[in-house]
């Protein structure tokens, strides 16, 4: 993607330039016009995080990197708005886990599978799996169609960016989901295993970062990690946080 000429000066810079990233995702086929809709819904909540990586995101970046290094077959699910956002930290988290990228698409598009396998293939990635004739049986949507060498084998499944049923349905077929969304009232955040609430952007380096120090951890530890975290903590801590910020910046 090309380099934004916004100045650097500018009080919302970080925010416009990732918008630009997600206009010419639009512009070169890889990310939905939907999907830029639901990235000003996911801005909506980061501000009123107040735009950080907050300490209940720390935590489940913490467990979701133990997790995916216990994983014995990960998979990493792409979207039009992921493959923009993070295609180096997904390509990098496949490679420390061994693990898979799967692109699965909910606005169905066999030219936006093909953009965005050209685009991941473009920055190193290997093993990119494409829907096969396999399905998730519990939807309805196209994010049903799966690959029988992705998440129909994984027993961990990163499932960044999305509110839908998926998650509910790979849970219920006895999978650990891993999510990453800003918000926490998402049916993907309710139900996954662990949820990043915090922005992609911000999160995926950090995740990448805790996978590489955990590498040396013994699975005790790793297992002391998982089994401490508790995701309906982290969920209602994250709503507590915003009601508590808007009830004093209320008062300013
Ligand atoms: O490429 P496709 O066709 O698979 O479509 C991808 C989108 C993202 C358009 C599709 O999955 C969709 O419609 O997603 P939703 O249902 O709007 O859910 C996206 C979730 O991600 C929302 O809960 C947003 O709050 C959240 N979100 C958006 N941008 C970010 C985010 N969370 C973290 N970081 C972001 N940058």
């Amino acid at each position: 993607m090309q380099k934004s000429d916004i100045p650097k000066s500018h009080p919302r810079y970080h925010s416009l330039v990732i918008r630009d990233l997600l206009k010419e995702g639009v512009e070169a086929g890889i990310t939905s016009l939907q999907g830029l809709t639901a990235h000003g819904r996911g801005e909506a909540f980061d501000y009123l995080l107040g735009e950080k990586t907050l300490y209940f995101a720390k935590r489940a970046v913490k467990a979701a990197a133990s997790t995916l290094i216990l994983a014995k077959y990960p998979v990493f699910s792409v979207n039009g708005n992921t493959a923009v956002l993070a295609a180096r930290e997904l390509i990098e988290l496949s490679r420390l886990t061994l693990g898979k990228l799967e692109i699965n698409l909910f606005h169905a598009s066999k030219n936006r599978e093909r953009k965005i396998y050209q685009y991941l293939t473009s920055f190193g990635a290997t093993d990119v799996l494409l829907p096969d004739k396999t399905t998730l049986t519990e939807i309805d949507s196209n994010r049903r169609m799966i690959s029988s060498f992705g998440q129909a084998k994984a027993d961990v499944i990163f499932v960044p960016l999305e509110d839908g049923d998926r998650t509910e349905a790979l849970r219920n077929m006895g999978k650990k989901v891993i999510t990453i969304d800003l918000n926490p009232l998402s049916r993907t955040a309710k139900t996954a295993t662990i949820t990043i609430i915090d922005n992609i952007i911000r999160c995926m380096p950090l995740l990448v970062k805790e996978v590489r120090r955990q590498k040396n951890y013994s699975v005790k530890q790793l297992l002391k990690n998982i089994n401490q975290y508790d995701n309906r903590k982290v969920l209602s801590e994250s709503l507590y946080f915003i009601s508590r910020r808007l009830i004093l910046l209320g008062k300013r």
